[in-house]
């Protein structure tokens, strides 16, 4: 615990940083979005990935403060991107059920938007199937305020818990980002590559018949976005398109897509 009980002295000294990975459109190429992946830049440890200390800050409730600096600092450098010629992607947070839960959110990311001037199409918060699941009434109706702004509602690791698609047609999601495990079995044409690729094509055709968008993560070759692309996926984020960095290695096309 000694991790997180420096966080908040970390988050003084200005010690987090914010690394992104594009979520590219399997369609034309274009980065659609980018996800906000928070780095810890320790004095002593060295630069930490989140999964050090994210799950300490959650179990402390010091995930209330640090989400809170990721929530405004995506805004901030999202409102700056783009150079009005193409439509500028949008930034994906991540938010813990803390997060979620608090009454003040919806104030936070209205009063955020007004700061910033980043419209609410261009922010998308990312819950996982078990923060979604464990959201009572008031959270949900939080987010239902959220959508309703045009803020886009993702839910992250989809497939890997227990969130039913019946369950999900009463929720204000836009859209599902399905997990990599779902996308490292689309190799060869073997007959377990066909069965994943199976479940994913009847998952993309369940979502689109939601109105849900779908973004395979994990994606890391050219073959993997190719099967996806054949089913209907949406859009892809993974090695093969790019690894976490600064915004500014991404705002451009995708070399990936030919
Ligand atoms: O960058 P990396 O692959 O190590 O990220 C590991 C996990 O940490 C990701 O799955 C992501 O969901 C989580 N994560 C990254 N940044 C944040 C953040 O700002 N808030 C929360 N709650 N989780 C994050
Ligand atoms: O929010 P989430 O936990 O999904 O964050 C994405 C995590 O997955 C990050 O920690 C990131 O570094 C990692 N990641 C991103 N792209 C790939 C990939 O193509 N393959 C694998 N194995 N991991 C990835
Ligand atoms: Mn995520
Ligand atoms: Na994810």
């Amino acid at each position: 615990y000694a991790l997180s009980a420096a966080i908040p002295a970390a988050l003084e000294r200005g010690e987090f940083l914010l690394d992104y990975q594009p979520l590219t459109s399997l369609r034309d190429g274009a980065v659609l979005g980018m996800e906000a992946l928070v780095r810890w830049r320790h004095p002593q440890r060295g630069l930490l990935r989140p999964d050090a200390f994210i799950g300490l800050a959650e179990e402390t409730g010091l995930i209330v403060p640090l989400g809170g600096w990721v929530l405004a600092e995506a805004c901030r450098e999202a409102a700056g991107w783009g150079d009005g010629s193409a439509p500028a992607p949008f930034v994906s947070v991540n938010l813990a059920v803390q997060q979620v839960r608090r009454p003040g959110l919806v104030d936070e990311v209205r009063g955020l938007l007004r700061r910033t001037g980043l419209p609410p199409e261009r922010l998308q918060l990312e819950l996982t199937e078990s923060t979604m699941m464990s959201t009572a009434e008031e959270p949900v109706r939080a987010l239902r305020v959220l959508a309703d702004l045009g803020v886009r509602i993702a839910i992250d690791d989809f497939g890997t818990g227990y969130c039913n698609l019946a369950y999900l047609r009463g929720l204000p999601v836009t859209e599902l980002k399905v997990a990599g495990e779902f996308v490292t079995g689309l190799r060869a044409p073997e007959p377990a590559s066909r069965t994943d690729e199976r479940i994913l094509a009847s998952l993309v055709s369940l979502a689109h018949a939601l109105d849900l968008t779908v973004t395979a993560e994990g994606v890391e070759t050219a073959e993997q976005a190719d099967r996806l692309r054949a089913i209907g996926c949406d859009a892809a984020q993974g090695w093969h398109f790019g690894r976490p960095g600064p915004a500014a290695r991404h705002l451009t096309r995708s070399p990936a897509l030919s």
